[in-house]
């Protein structure tokens, strides 16, 4: 067994977006793409002597095989551990927590998220630093730089290391460490909430849930937590076996697509509680009983609730959240007299403020919630958290929901996306929007006058970073906004994303249809953009 130093040429498409690579399986197959992005990836982190490196994935197609490379370049790299999850399964946040609680160096992490799997499907790659976040942008633009610059890789002669079984085997001088998937996550959960409350609530009385693992990485998670720890009745987790195709599905839990949970949630018979997580297991989506908790209200609910859990009985630090999630999270923040944070989109602006104990809780409105018990976004414990609250306040989902809004206000909110759009068509709405920006503030719109108009620059608070052009912003006297980005997650053309908010404090004006109480606002965000005449569409892919 030898270490080989191959010869390559860059690729120039390499850019790490919100959340690393992502690009069709048939581009990550093409010989040296892999390599050029790993060993761009080595290079950009330092020097990976003797150190400890996390492997896992999602376990849609190619995580294997992009896995048995990676571990034979790590080898060649220098490195002298790697904890790899067995078949090469690990969610997201289950890779967040193993980078933290073996202390490694950093990890990578196979998944393309909700995208579609399969042969013609999405495969995605991105690296996780010692803290278990996502790579700052100081990392990523340095892995760019050097996929550029790329003119040889390290790797390994060796033979594939038997992924199925656990325990430690050697490769070429590495050892490596298969470990369970599910368990080190597990114990992470145990230790944050009241299991005993949770098992009482979901084994006692008349109430039932459903979680739907869309056929992908949660489902051996909930199974083992939900069925197998709380006592949840068998059943209880749905798609529950992950497929490397994800059963042909689109692993995205929104109301789209997470169509079978939706259908039981909103029926006669439906259960107490409904929750679904994404490919990789960082989203979650949470149902009442005939109700959807949109992600940003979730986020603030969690938050206002947060010292019925034990973790969080003493209180919350901060809260964080990304520019277009609403701003439900920050009333909550200001009434608990804590810091509001508002960050670009993608997790890995948030892990300074937990680093720093900023903020304890953080979310998106892409149904991404987490806290500083690791550090990305975490499904899981999204729905453990409702429950744990459920279990305490002996109350349905509903009820709490309304509460909230009583007692904080209700912030309308949806986000309407534009799939697979001519990149240079969504690039020229974006370009017509910013030429409006300076004309825009004290500009009157159906009474509504807009107060600020710009284009996100975040400067981080602990290491002062800049991030500019982070999303198109227009905000109005009365607390509402638009907002426009273009997605940095797709693989085809652009995506473009409107974000409609509306705040309502009148308690009898808080129940109406999310979409028919925006309607101005959306017909101003179509009409101020354009977007009928520049991309051509009279309508979204995707409401959420
Ligand atoms: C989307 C979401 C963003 C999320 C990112 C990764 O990014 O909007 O909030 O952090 O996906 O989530 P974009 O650039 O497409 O809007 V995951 O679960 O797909 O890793
Ligand atoms: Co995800």
């Amino acid at each position: 067994m030898a270490f080989n130093k191959v010869t390559t040429t860059p690729f120039d498409d390499q850019k790490p977006g919100t959340s690393g690579l992502r690009k069709k399986v048939t581009v990550f197959q093409q010989p040296h793409y892999l390599e050029n992005f790993v060993q761009s990836t080595f290079n950009a982190a330092g020097n990976c002597q003797g150190k400890t490196l996390v492997v896992g994935g999602d376990g849609r197609y190619y995580n294997a095989t992009a896995i048995q490379t990676i571990l034979k370049m790590a080898a060649a790299n220098g490195f002298s551990h790697v904890w790899v999850g067995q078949n090469g399964i690990l969610s997201t946040p289950a890779a967040s927590c193993v980078i933290r609680r073996y202390q490694a160096f950093g990890g990578i992490i196979l998944s393309a998220s909700h995208n579609p799997a399969g042969v013609d499907g999405d495969f995605g790659i991105k690296f996780n630093i010692s803290n278990g976040g996502p790579a700052p942008e100081s990392i990523t633009n340095a892995i760019f730089t050097n996929s550029q610059q790329i003119e040889q890789y390290q790797i390994s002669d060796a033979s594939d290391i038997d992924l199925g079984q656990l325990g430690t085997q050697q490769l070429d001088g590495m050892s490596v460490q298969v470990i369970d998937s599910v368990a080190d996550y597990a114990e992470l959960m145990q230790s944050l909430f009241d299991f005993t409350a949770i098992r009482d609530l979901l084994t006692q009385g008349t109430f039932r849930m459903r979680f739907d693992a869309m056929h992908a990485v949660t489902g051996p998670y909930a199974t083992e937590i939900l069925e197998n720890q709380l006592g949840a009745p068998k059943g209880t987790v749905i798609n529950g076996v992950p497929l490397p195709d994800f059963g042909q599905g689109h692993p995205d839990p929104n109301l789209t697509y997470a169509e079978e949970l939706v259908a039981e949630m909103f029926s006669a018979n439906a259960p107490d509680f409904g929750a679904a997580s994404d490919g990789d297991g960082d989203r979650n989506m949470i149902l009442g009983d005939n109700i959807f908790v949109t992600p940003s209200d979730s986020l603030a609910i969690l938050a206002a609730n947060a010292t019925l859990v034990p973790a969080y009985k003493n209180g919350l630090s901060g809260i964080a959240r990304s520019m277009p999630t609403s701003q439900a999270a920050d009333r909550v923040a200001e009434k608990l007299g804590i810091e509001a944070h508002e960050t670009p989109t993608g997790w890995k602006f948030f892990g300074n403020l937990l680093d720093a104990d900023r903020a304890t809780l953080c979310g998106e409105e892409s149904f991404g919630t987490g806290s500083n018990h690791i550090r990305e976004k975490d499904g899981l414990w999204a729905v453990l958290f409702w429950l744990n609250v459920l279990a305490v306040e002996k109350r349905s989902v509903e009820d709490i929901v309304h509460q909230h809004w009583q007692e904080f206000g209700r912030n309308y909110y949806t986000r309407h996306d534009y799939e697979a759009v001519p990149s240079e068509q969504a690039q020229s709405l974006m370009q017509h929007l910013q030429n409006q920006l300076a004309d825009l503030p004290g500009k009157q719109f159906n009474g509504n006058t807009v107060s600020y108009a710009d284009n996100f620059s975040y400067t981080d608070p602990v290491d002062q970073s800049v991030s500019e052009n982070q999303g198109i912003r227009i905000g109005f006297e009365s607390g509402d906004r638009i907002i426009y980005r273009l997605s940095g997650t797709g693989t085809e053309g652009a995506t473009l994303r409107v974000y409609i908010e509306s705040y309502e404090a009148d308690q009898n004006k808080q129940h109406q249809d999310t979409q028919l109480a925006l309607a101005a606002l959306i017909e101003l965000a179509g009409s101020l953009a354009m977007i009928t005449d520049l991309i051509g569409r009279t309508a979204p892919t995707v409401i959420t």
